[in-house]
């Protein structure tokens, strides 16, 4: 079994596989992708989904961390989902990717937007709506929010615990991780961050985790691994959910710019969207993702 993890070294989302490849000590090969589109050696194993990361075991791809953290959370190591908690990780998580989100990325842009360049911009305001001028303009607001964030962060750590569910790291740790992270980028020192030092501290725990082993490859031979393998073709797709086992569909994220990916469905749940393609230079692959954030469509 051969893990990919296909992502860019400023991409937040990216930061938390990382960190969860870290948590399991994890073996895998590294592939950095493009922070813009076109892809053109993701592509033929997404069939189209272009954000980052994308988590690859074989001809299993995996798009959206929310996906690829059940996958890795399968390989032998500390789980990602420690008790007391659980699966309310996964909330948590949702909270630092959706709602904190884009203020934590506007709070760490809207300073320096002016020195990252056009194309750069231009790919975000078409997939996001994000554009220089939005984030620009917004930055006192989205610092305002990434800041309150924050502070439930500190105020969540305030009885002395280590990580936000007690003495375990856990996915909502990583998740929530890669906001202060992503300041950090731009500014070590990340001004906003000062008034939360137990934050800061907790960053400390977590950045001690490390990025586990990763060993550098290309686009040219992950495609070549997903050639190479089979996917795990079986058909469950749930009988009152509208869609049937063989049917072709489109999945894709509820992005304003976001591309459908074309596939036939393998499988179907709460959980997950699983379908079959076969690429002229991927072979057939299975392309994973969660079900909650994703628009299916019979085609
Ligand atoms: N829900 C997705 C969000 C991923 C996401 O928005 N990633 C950013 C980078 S961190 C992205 O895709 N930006 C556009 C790109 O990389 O092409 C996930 O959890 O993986």
């Amino acid at each position: 079994m051969t893990i990919v993890l296909h992502h860019y070294e400023t991409s937040p989302f990216s930061e938390v596989l990382r960190l969860a490849l870290g948590v399991k000590n994890a073996d895998y090969w590294s592939v950095i992708i493009p922070p813009v589109a076109p892809k053109p050696l993701l592509t033929p194993l997404t069939g189209g989904y272009r954000k980052t990361p994308v988590l690859q075991i074989d001809a299993e791809i995996y798009c959206d961390t929310a996906i690829a953290i059940a996958a890795i959370e399968l390989l032998p190591g500390p789980g990602l989902f420690p008790p007391p908690l659980g699966a309310a990780h996964t909330f948590i998580a949702a909270q630092a990717g959706g709602p904190m989100f884009f203020p934590a990325v506007g709070a760490a842009l809207g300073k320096v937007a002016a020195g990252i360049p056009d194309a750069f911009w231009a790919d975000r305001a078409a997939l996001f709506g994000l554009s220089r001028e939005v984030v620009e303009t917004r930055f006192p607001h989205n610092a305002a929010q990434f800041a309150a964030g924050m502070a439930r962060l500190e105020a969540t750590l305030a009885d002395g615990r280590a990580f936000v569910g007690g003495e375990a790291v856990g996915y909502g740790d990583l998740a929530l991780y890669m906001l202060a992270w992503f300041q950090r980028r731009f500014d070590p020192a990340a001004p906003i961050l000062e008034p939360f030092q137990r934050v800061a501290a907790w960053e400390a725990r977590v950045r001690a985790i490390g990025h586990g082993n990763p060993h550098t490859t290309d686009g040219q031979e992950a495609i070549a691994l997903a050639h190479g393998a089979t996917p795990d073709l079986t058909e469950i797709v749930e009988w009152n959910s509208g869609f049937s086992a063989g049917q072709t569909v489109t999945v894709a994220t509820e992005d304003p710019g976001a591309t459908p990916v074309a596939g036939t469905l393998l499988r179907l749940s709460d959980t997950e969207i699983v379908i079959r393609r076969d690429d002229p230079d991927a072979g057939t692959v299975a392309v994973h993702f969660p079900r909650l954030g994703q628009v299916l469509r019979a085609a």
